[in-house]
């Protein structure tokens, strides 16, 4: 019993790691608006692979507002939560609030059920960059690399690569450090984040939210780092439009 069980979970995992060292997408980072973007990809057929540097999918979500589990948003969130079955609670004024935990989960389990592929506990460290466009990511278990120990990654390779890493845009940053490649950004590089101005953060995460090279999409708090948009805290409407937008135009670029 005891080799049956180790041996059914090491067959499973490896065949599903197989079956994702090519893919159409690899998403980097598991917040808000990378499983929007997950889910609406897989959904809609294309191969994804979802890679997580912690242990737990939902990056900014479990907290929300400084350890209060609750988070905000506006009526333009609800089809996107509908699409997840999540609920929400008027606050008045128009802001209504969901449950971070129910939130986090809704959006793990959407995405998974769409087809999506996670691979939690493995932090992208590089990109696979070949004939002016970004062909892949390197990984590595995240415990190898926050242990700093000398042990070569593997590289998935995709057709394309969305950076939903959150506040550090870390693939759009080591693309633009390692590669030294432009970005599309006013600057040609990273412009990096500005302080808190709820209503135009949420308004221009989802603007900023774009191809920043071939084979290179930015979405949620990324792409207002990379673009120098305003944060907005914990509201979380425009990380999920940001998800939906960025599917969109990936699929735009599949043709699907
Ligand atoms: C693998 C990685 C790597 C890597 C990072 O920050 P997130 O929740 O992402 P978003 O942008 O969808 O949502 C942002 C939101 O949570 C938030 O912070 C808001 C609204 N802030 C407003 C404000 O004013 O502060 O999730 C990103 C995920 C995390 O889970 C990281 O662990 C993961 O990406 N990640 N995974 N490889 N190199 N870098």
């Amino acid at each position: 019993m005891e080799e049956k069980i180790s041996r059914a979970i090491i067959q499973k995992y490896f065949e599903k790691l197989q079956a994702n060292l090519s893919v159409d997408v690899v998403v980097v980072g598991a917040g808000p608006s990378g499983m929007v973007a997950a889910h609406d990809l897989a959904a809609s057929g294309r191969k994804v692979a979802i890679f997580e540097r912690k242990l737990a999918p939902g990056g900014g979500i479990w907290g929300g507002g400084m350890f209060f589990n609750e988070v905000a948003v506006r009526d333009d969130a609800f089809p996107i939560l509908d699409d997840f079955g999540v609920g929400y609670h008027s606050a008045g004024d128009g802001y209504y609030t969901v449950d971070a935990v129910e939130l986090a989960s809704g959006l793990i389990f959407g995405a998974c059920r769409a087809g999506a592929s996670f691979f939690n506990a493995i932090s992208v460290e590089d990109i696979v960059l070949k004939d002016e466009r970004v062909a892949g990511v390197v990984i590595n278990w995240t415990p190898i690399t926050s242990l700093e120990m000398h042990v070569d990654p593997l590289v998935i390779t995709a057709r394309v690569v969305l950076d939903s890493t959150g506040h550090p845009s870390e693939i759009a940053e080591l693309a633009t450090r390692k590669a030294g490649i432009k970005i599309e950004t006013a600057t040609g590089g990273i412009m990096g984040e500005r302080p808190m101005w709820v209503e135009k953060g949420e308004v221009t995460t989802v603007e900023d939210t774009k191809m920043l090279y071939p084979g290179l999409y930015v979405s949620g708090m990324a792409a207002n780092n990379v673009s120098g948009g305003f944060r907005m805290g914990p509201i979380f409407g425009g990380m999920l439009k940001s998800g939906r937008k960025v599917a969109e135009l990936i699929r735009e670029e599949l043709g699907c």
